[in-house]
């Protein structure tokens, strides 16, 4: 116990989570533990415990497949393995067992912030565990230094026109990366299937470390603000982003993506984003290119452009209804929505029935930040409103707001005023989600995914006579 009294607050923050002893080892040396060292500990005993789970369940069913999960878009189907994150249709994510406001309290923070840093959040991701603020540090410091792009992916972005929607733009960029993948080399040298997630590990670290770059460099051409500031490798990775978006003298705002990075990271593994990219990733395509068909279902408006949706939603209002419309105004604003056979952005969720806690995380980071904003009086108005139009209207399964219902206020009260560009701040988050169960897929010889199709005529036959 006597060594105890010398630990730092972080190390004792490790005491308390339970590491087994080699990782409370390393604070005797002055380099912690990195996050591939911890993960080469941790994948052999995960092999095991998912050995034993199958041999004691493996022939065990979940239950019945209903012809309407067939044609309902796989509801509810059980049919994905990701330890990373759960969904509960009431209570919203846990990362690693970890609400939001766990994570809050848990992660470390930047000196004098208080939001968890994002590069924490990867390390819980990808080993449930929490790492100790010089752990982070280092993760920050790694990432600033992978974080250069290959002068003709620069080029790629640089080439395409102003015009053409920025995550098209950043799903280009990504895909393009794939010439540099460490998992595709090694694929072509004859790797052997038990070591393919150290490439994959390199490739994801990359792949996480130059999205701040791709994202800086498609704001400023798109938008036009000027040239792109270099990586400085003492800072962490939101303060780099903001800092190439423009915005790294506001604090403020660093923090609201320190939060955003965080809650936007992983969804469980069934959402359009984070299945695309471990559905790609089976096929034992390399990160980049599984990440880059991630962002393109991103991309859609039902998904992560939802964002970009309800801003333009949004301003529609304001520019229909005044500054301060009354609740009939809303109400009737929403009915029009409706009743055009539109949805109402930001609204309802495919598994969630219950308000989304990140809603109500940037909700409290506006109250705290920017309580008078008239742009988020309205988004509190319309939560007031909106449920109960989606209930009367009967159709909506979940009625409440979304993560998509409140990310474009925060970012547009900073200035952050280029709604098609929030699609690309939801991809960067998103990727350290993909990214982890990438590496989780291969360390546990994740096999190509092939699910069974049925033809109508088929189904049809199936049931003739039941
Ligand atoms: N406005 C209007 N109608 C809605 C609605 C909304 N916000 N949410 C659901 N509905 C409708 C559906 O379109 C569907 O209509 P249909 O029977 O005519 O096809 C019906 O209600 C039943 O849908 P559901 O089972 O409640 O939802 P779902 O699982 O099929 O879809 C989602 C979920 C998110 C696509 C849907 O709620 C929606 O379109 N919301 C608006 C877009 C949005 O905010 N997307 C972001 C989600 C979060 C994210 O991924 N980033």
């Amino acid at each position: 116990m006597a060594s105890l009294r010398v630990l730092s607050r972080s190390q004792l923050r490790i005491a308390r989570v339970g590491l087994p002893h080699t990782a409370f080892r390393c604070y005797a040396t002055s380099k912690p533990q990195t996050l591939k060292e911890r993960l080469a500990e941790l994948i052999p005993k995960e092999i095991d415990n998912v050995k034993a789970i199958r041999a004691e369940h493996g022939k065990k069913a979940f239950g019945q497949v209903t012809v309407d999960q067939v044609y309902g878009g796989m509801r509810g189907l059980p049919a994905l393995l990701w330890d990373g994150s759960v969904l509960d249709a009431e209570e919203g994510i846990r990362f690693r067992g970890k609400t939001i406001p766990e994570c809050q309290a848990e992660l470390p923070k930047a000196p004098g912030g208080s939001e968890p840093l994002p590069e924490g959040l990867f390390w819980l991701l990808v080993t449930g565990e929490v790492p100790t603020d010089a752990q982070v540090k280092a993760l920050s410091q790694e990432w600033a230094h992978r974080a250069a792009l290959p002068e003709f992916v620069e080029e790629i972005i640089d080439r395409c026109p102003p015009s053409l929607h920025p995550m098209s733009q950043f799903s280009i960029a990504v895909t393009a990366l794939n010439h540099e993948s460490a998992f595709a080399k090694a694929y072509q040298e004859g790797i052997s299937k038990k070591d393919y997630w150290g490439p994959v590990f390199e490739d994801c670290m990359d792949l996480i470390a130059k999205l701040p770059n791709i994202a800086g460099r498609i704001y400023r051409n798109v938008f036009g603000s000027g040239k792109l500031p270099a990586i400085d490798t003492s800072k962490d990775y939101s303060y780099n982003l903001a800092n190439l978006l423009g915005f790294g003298d506001k604090e403020a705002f660093v923090e609201l993506l320190r939060l955003y990075i965080t809650i936007h990271s992983d969804h469980e593994g069934g959402n359009v984003s984070a299945h695309t990219g471990k559905l790609v990733g089976s096929a034992l395509s390399d990160p980049f290119l599984a990440f880059g068909a991630s962002l393109n279902g991103l991309a859609g408006p039902l998904h992560g452009l939802a964002n970009q949706e309800v801003l333009l939603w949004l301003m529609k209002m304001k520019s229909k209804l005044g500054d301060a419309p009354t609740d009939e105004a809303v109400r009737g604003y929403i009915w029009d929505t409706l009743n055009g056979g539109q949805v109402v952005p930001g609204y309802g969720h495919a598994v969630l029935r219950k308000t989304d806690p990140r809603y109500t995380a940037q909700r409290e980071f506006a109250l705290k930040h920017l309580p008078n904003d008239s742009l988020f009086k309205l988004v509190g108005q319309i939560y007031n409103i909106a449920p109960e139009v989606l209930l009367e209207a009967g159709k909506a399964k979940n009625p409440w707001p979304n993560v998509d219902a409140h990310s474009g206020v925060l970012l547009t009260y900073y200035g952050l005023t280029q709604m098609q560009f929030y699609t690309v701040l939801f991809g960067v988050s998103r990727a350290f989600g993909v990214a982890a169960q990438l590496i989780w897929d291969r360390a546990l010889g994740a096999p190509l995914e092939r699910p069974k199709s049925y033809s109508s005529e088929a189904i049809k036959k199936m049931f003739a006579n039941k």
